[in-house]
C-alpha cells in the first residue's frame, strides 16, 4: 500500500506540471483526491492493514496531501495570471489607431437652392407652404382661370394619371387651396416638385419650383417690384439689375416676366444670356380677378400678387451648370463637386 500510494504522490505532481487551465487542473484535483478519486479509494483499504503500518500509512496520505495542497495553490495561482493577461492582451485597445471617416452626405445642390430661396423669403416675412403633387384638373387648371382648350392642358404637356387626376404642373394649386381655408392677409412661398412632359437641356420631366402669393387690401405692384428685387439682391448679389417685361399668364393680369442682368457677362452679351444681357428667372403679376372669386375672396376689397421661378434655372446660374440634367443622373462625381 504504501508502493501504491508513492505512485500516485508521483503521478500526480508529475500530472500537475502539464496542466495548462483551471478546467484541467480541477479535474485533476477530483481525479485523485475527489471523493472517489485515486488516493481515497486506496485509503479504504486501511482497515486492512496491521497495527504497525497504519500510522505509516495515515502520515504518508497526510504528506501527500499536504504536499499537493501546495502545489495546487500555486498552479491556481499560476494559471490564473496567465488567463489574466491573456484577456487584458486580447481586451486591450489601441488608442493610437486612427478613427473611422463617416462618409458624409449633404444637400442635392436643387435642394442646396431651394433652401437658399426659400430662406430669404421666409426672412421677408413670407410662410412656406405645401400641398399634394397628386392634383385635379379644378385646382390645377379651372380654380387657376386656366381655359379648357388652354394648350398647357395638351396630353403632351401634362401627365394624367387615372380617374381625373393629374402630377400638378405648378404648385399654385398649393395657393389656391390656402386661399380656400385662410382669409386675407396671406403671405405665403410654395416650394416643392412639379412635372411636365418637358426633356432637353433646359428641362426634366419632374422640376422644383418656388412660388409666392401675397393678398392684402392695399397691397401694389411696386411692393411686388420691391420683394423681388430684394431677393434678386440677395441671391445673385446687390450688383445685379432686374427688368420687367409685359407678359401673358391666365391667372395674372397684369403679368410680368422678369429678368436679371447676366451673371456671367454682367450685361455684355454673352452665350448663358443668347447675347442680351439678361437672363429670365421668374414670372409674376397680380392676382386675376377671377382666381380670386374662385376660392370666395372679394376681388373689390383685396388685391394680390403672386410670382414663381423654376429652382434648377436659378442652380444653373449659381452653379453655372449649362445642362439641367446632370442634375438628375445621379452622378456623384458631379455632385459632390456642390
Ligand atoms: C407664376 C407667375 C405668375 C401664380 C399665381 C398664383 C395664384 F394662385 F395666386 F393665382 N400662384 N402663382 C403665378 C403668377 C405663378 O409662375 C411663373
Amino acid at each position: 500500500m504504501q508502493e501504491e500510494l508513492k505512485q500516485i504522490r508521483h503521478e500526480v505532481l508529475a500530472k500537475l506540471k502539464q496542466v495548462q487551465t483551471l478546467d484541467a487542473l480541477e479535474s485533476l484535483r477530483i481525479q485523485y483526491f475527489g471523493r472517489n478519486g485515486k488516493l481515497t479509494t486506496v485509503m479504504k483499504g486501511m482497515g486492512k492493514l496491521s497495527k504497525a503500518e497504519r500510522p505509516i500509512v495515515g502520515k504518508l496520505a497526510n504528506q501527500i496531501r499536504a504536499e499537493w495542497s501546495e502545489a495546487f495553490e500555486q498552479t491556481t495561482q499560476e494559471l490564473h495570471r496567465q488567463q489574466q493577461a491573456q484577456q487584458l492582451a486580447e481586451e486591450s485597445v489601441d488608442i493610437t489607431l486612427p478613427g473611422r471617416k463617416p462618409a458624409y452626405g449633404k444637400a442635392h445642390p436643387v435642394t442646396q437652392t431651394l433652401e437658399r430661396i426659400t430662406s430669404i423669403f421666409t426672412q421677408m416675412g413670407f410662410q412656406v407652404a405645401t400641398g399634394p403633387e397628386v392634383e385635379t384638373d379644378y385646382y390645377n387648371f379651372d380654380a387657376l382661370n386656366t381655359p379648357a382648350d388652354h394648350p398647357a392642358r395638351d396630353l403632351h404637356d401634362t401627365f394624367y394619371l387615372t380617374d381625373g387626376y393629374l402630377l400638378r404642373t405648378h404648385t399654385s394649386p398649393v395657393q389656391i387651396r390656402v386661399m380656400e381655408r385662410q382669409q386675407p392677409p396671406v403671405r405665403i412661398i410654395v416650394p416643392g416638385k412639379a412635372y411636365r412632359v418637358d426633356y432637353d437641356v433646359s428641362h426634366t420631366p419632374m422640376f422644383h419650383q418656388v412660388e409666392g402669393l401675397l393678398v392684402d387690401t392695399h397691397v401694389t405692384f411696386s411692393e411686388l417690384k420691391g420683394i423681388l428685387a430684394s431677393f434678386v439682391w440677395q441671391m445673385f448679389g446687390a450688383e445685379t439689375q432686374t427688368r420687367f417685361r409685359p407678359h401673358f399668364f391666365p391667372f395674372t393680369e397684369p403679368s410680368a416676366e422678369v429678368d436679371i442682368s447676366c451673371t456671367v457677362c454682367v450685361g455684355a452679351g454673352c452665350r448663358s444670356c443668347g447675347g442680351t444681357g439678361w437672363i429670365e428667372i421668374l414670372g409674376a403679376g397680380a392676382v386675376d380677378p377671377e382666381v380670386f372669386s374662385a376660392v370666395g375672396y372679394d376681388a373689390e376689397q383685396v388685391t394680390g400678387f403672386a410670382f414663381g421661378m423654376g429652382v434648377e434655372r436659378i442652380a444653373n446660374l449659381q452653379f453655372r451648370i449649362p445642362d439641367i440634367r446632370t442634375f438628375y443622373e445621379n452622378d456623384l462625381r458631379f455632385l459632390q463637386q456642390f
